[in-house]
């Protein structure tokens, strides 16, 4: 069942009903201002960082479900209603939400008023603007009020839902003209404060929150929009609130259109701490000057608009694969975007006060997002490789505000460092910027540790080596990949932290994993070295490479599978000797994608139990058979029920490994399943049973040992969404950057026949087209019209354009 359909032309998703299994939400915001808004209003905003500087409150897990936005209450003769249908739930006579690339607008009519809100967050500014549009269908005037309604969260999320022996004291406001000021935090640290205005004059404003919707009374219907009044309050302490109340008139066929305006202002300069405590509203006028008319705010958003046109620009495909292409063309891209900008901090199922930015989520975000914005790519692997130690292992979290490691997880996940050397392969074979390697980067966040980012990568191919347990393959640590195999923690006490407690790294568990992370990315390290003029460092790397690819053929073979691990006591995981936890995807994923056992015809039996153990309609599982019960020595993946999350769940971020390891093994029509079973844009059709949007990856889906199979949860911050996307355009469709230029390198299912694509790389244009060979047409590969040898076309300095064509045999 469908919620809702694609709008391919406008690239967005119309939502035709409120009441979506989930809420269904999009991101706003491409700098450093983010809301998050859900298609009834719901939602909330900070700048840079969920935690620290979070300007609206939202309750997670609440009742009803998310219950608390930016919300727009219209009281119509007594019918109190909001046109995105939450939090009144007053049925409307029709709705429709469209979620687009950075905007979302949101309709509902009741009583022939019909009520739109166009929510973004403009380019270069700190701020969310909503257009509201009224409309009187109707053929007699109408007189209505609209009262606005956000709720101020006190700066600090975790704070503000903790600490509230301080912070129901702390709440501060102004008011001027239509300009509602949250000014708590000012008085101390008199460098931010909140704003919130409509360009129109009001009649009335609550900012205390108890006056607004009762002292036990609830956003359902706040006491004031019930009178049709306004308290005029100014909050102290307590819950500071923004509510405008304008009175509106509209003849028969009227429309009137109001903007507001959400904003954060900066004043670091004002450390005056005894002087009064009044804020510069400055900033925050030149933003709202900006944004004060409908024209200014049009132009704005046609600005964003021309702004992802241009990103989505850098990679387009034209197939007949309609599903494919709109999530090649517009939402997996989209969808790289927010999670390089988020990481796994601020979604509906993150609660943005725990983890900051991951190293290793970074570091695999780069991988979907690089070819759009490189320069940002950039940026983002500085910060992260200044978060290293000096002996190659990672912070494995930091804070996205301070850019400081994350002390209280700390290091030891044992994957981090190689996935500083692919998010630094893929960036430099997008733009062809080795120089990055010569920059100054510090150690631990410390300056006087500073080190080439080339001496970063040297540490993080060092750690792995350094750090090789028994049977030569690298030590798991506190966990890899998978957070949850955490085989070190057997003295961990149920209910104590499993990755933070207790032993939790060891000389013996190894992991298989790291040894095909270790054999793939340890090979693009030599590479790197080769080409830096460091051959004989190349030559060493490789011999490391081949020791750790032999070590995973003598003990990481299972007979028709690659093994998951060892565990603290040297015994087998994953298994055909295990009892449960038999086989696992990862290591079937990484060791081919590395390459190993495919020269020694390993790769496609691995590949084929995966098929034959791991499959479901849904994707496949993690694991099977799924634990039945909680094992010490096995860590937080046991603590899951069969069929959730590590614990046999689809984790649909490593789907795609199997997709790229068959394209690498020639079998496109299997590539082409396994992407399909995951991809949103095929599953919408079971949207009742799938129940996230419909427009993007989730991280799991329930496995088929869960009750609720085929349910997914935790939508839109995943590494699915970086390697779906390179699965699907770099393998499938075979379109990848490699050192000397643009590889085109197709692996079709029998359903493609032929694509076009247009691909922007290193400052030219790629237009490429593949077509099978039909009625004995020979195999072809032409670049500007003259045969060339491989599929590597070499990047020439000042040339603009490249006219690529294949033809498959
Ligand atoms: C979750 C994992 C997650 C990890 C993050 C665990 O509790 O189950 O899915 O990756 O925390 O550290
Ligand atoms: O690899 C992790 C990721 O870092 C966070 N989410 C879960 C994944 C698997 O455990």
């Amino acid at each position: 069942m469908k919620y809702g359909y694609f709008d391919d032309q406008e690239k967005e998703y119309i939502i035709t009903t409120p009441d979506t299994p989930l809420p269904w939400i999009n991101y706003l915001g491409s700098e450093n201002f983010f809301s998050l808004m859900s298609n009834t209003g719901g939602g909330y905003s900070f700048y840079k960082d969920a935690k620290l500087l979070r300007l609206t409150r939202y309750r997670y897990n609440n009742v009803p479900l998310d219950s608390n936005g930016h919300y727009y209450y219209i009281n119509d003769n007594g019918t109190v209603w909001n046109p995105g249908w939450q939090p009144s739930q007053t049925p409307l006579d029709s709705y429709e939400c469209r979620h687009g690339l950075g905007y979302t607008c949101y309709s509902g009519t009741k009583n022939k008023v019909k009520a739109s809100v166009t929510a973004f967050v403009p380019l270069h500014d700190s701020c969310e603007i909503h257009k509201v549009t009224l409309e009187n269908a109707s053929d007699a005037p109408k007189d209505f009020s609209l009262y606005s309604y956000v709720e101020f969260c006190l700066w600090n999320a975790m704070d503000d839902m903790t600490n509230f022996q301080r912070n129901l004291s702390t709440g501060e406001i102004e008011v001027e003209g239509s300009v509602i000021y949250h000014k708590t935090e000012y008085r101390e640290r008199r460098n931010h404060y909140a704003y919130y205005a409509v360009n129109a004059e009001i009649d009335g404003f609550d900012t205390d929150r108890n006056t607004f919707v009762g002292t036990y009374g609830s956003n359902k219907e706040p006491v004031m929009v019930g009178k049709n009044s306004s308290g005029n309050s100014m909050a102290s302490g307590w819950s500071p609130i923004g509510s405008h109340r304008l009175s509106i008139h509209l003849e028969p066929g009227e429309a009137k259109e109001l903007i507001f305006v959400l904003g954060y202002a900066e004043n670091p300069d004002d450390k005056k701490w005894s002087a009064p405590n009044i804020i510069n509203k400055e900033p925050s006028k030149s933003v709202l000057d900006k944004y004060s008319t409908s024209a200014q705010v049009n132009e704005a958003i046609l600005s964003l608009k021309k702004h992802w046109e241009r990103l989505l620009s850098t990679y387009s495909v034209s197939m007949s694969d309609e599903k494919a292409a709109r999530m090649v063309n517009i939402w997996n891209q989209y969808q790289c975007m927010v999670t390089f900008n988020m990481s796994r901090s601020a979604s509906y199922y993150e609660s943005g006060t725990g983890r900051g930015m991951g190293f290793r989520d970074s570091c695999q975000d780069l991988l979907g997002f690089v070819h759009m914005i490189p320069e940002r790519a950039r940026e983002r692997i500085i910060d992260i490789a200044s978060t290293q130690f000096e002996d190659g292992s990672a912070y494995h979290q930091y804070q996205p505000l301070t850019k400081k490691g994350n002390l209280d997880i700390g290091s030891g996940f044992n994957d981090d460092p190689l996935w500083l050397i692919a998010g630094v392969s893929a960036y430099i074979r997008e733009t062809g910027d080795w120089d990055i390697l010569k920059e100054s980067v510090p150690f631990d966040n410390d300056e006087t540790k500073s080190q080439s980012l080339m001496e970063h990568l040297r540490r993080s191919f060092g750690f792995t080596k350094n750090n090789l347990g028994p049977h030569g393959l690298p030590l798991i640590g506190r966990a890899d990949w998978n957070d949850c195999l955490n085989l070190n923690c057997f003295s961990t006490e149920p209910g104590e932290s499993f990755q933070t407690t207790g032993p939790s790294e060891g000389p013996v568990a190894e992991s298989i994993m790291i040894a095909g992370m270790y054999v793939k990315y340890g090979k693009e390290y030599a590479t790197i070295c080769r080409m830096t003029g460091l051959e004989e460092e190349a030559l060493k790397a490789e011999e490391s490479v081949k020791e750790v690819y032999d070590a995973v053929l003598k003990s990481g073979w299972d007979g028709k599978w690659f093994l998951r691990a060892y565990d603290a006591f040297g015994e087998k995981v994953g298994s055909k000797e295990c009892e449960e936890g038999q086989i696992f995807i990862e290591p079937q994923g990484f060791c081919v994608m590395g390459g190993i056992g495919i020269s020694e015809g390993l790769a496609e039996k691995a590949l084929d139990s995966v098929k034959e153990h791991l499959d479901t309609p849904y994707g496949i599982v993690i694991l099977q058979p799924a634990y039945s019960t909680y094992q010490k020595h096995l860590g937080e993946i046991t603590s899951y029920p069969p069929g959730y999350k590590e614990n046999a769940g689809i984790f649909c971020h490593n789907n795609p490994w199997i997709t790229i390891a068959e394209t690498m093994i020639g079998r496109g029509n299997r590539a082409f399943e396994v992407y399909r079973r995951t991809c949103p844009a095929y599953i919408e059709e079971i949207s009742e049973i799938h129940k996230t949007e419909p427009y993007v990856y989730s991280q799991m889906i329930a496995g088929k040992d869960a009750k609720n199979f085929g349910e997914a949860k935790n939508s839109w911050l995943t590494g699915t969404a970086a390697w779906t996307f390179v699965s699907i355009s770099q393998y499938i469709l075979g379109i990848r950057p490699g050192f000397h230029g643009l590889i085109v390198d197709p692996c079709l299912p029998d359903s493609i026949e032929e694509f076009t694509a247009i691909r922007k790389f290193r400052g030219a244009d790629y237009h490429i087209q593949v077509r099978k060979s039909k009625h004995g047409e020979p195999k072809a590969f032409l670049v500007d019209g003259m045969s060339m040898e491989g599929n590597e076309v070499p990047f020439e300095e000042g040339k603009k354009e490249y006219h690529i064509t294949v033809v498959l045999p």
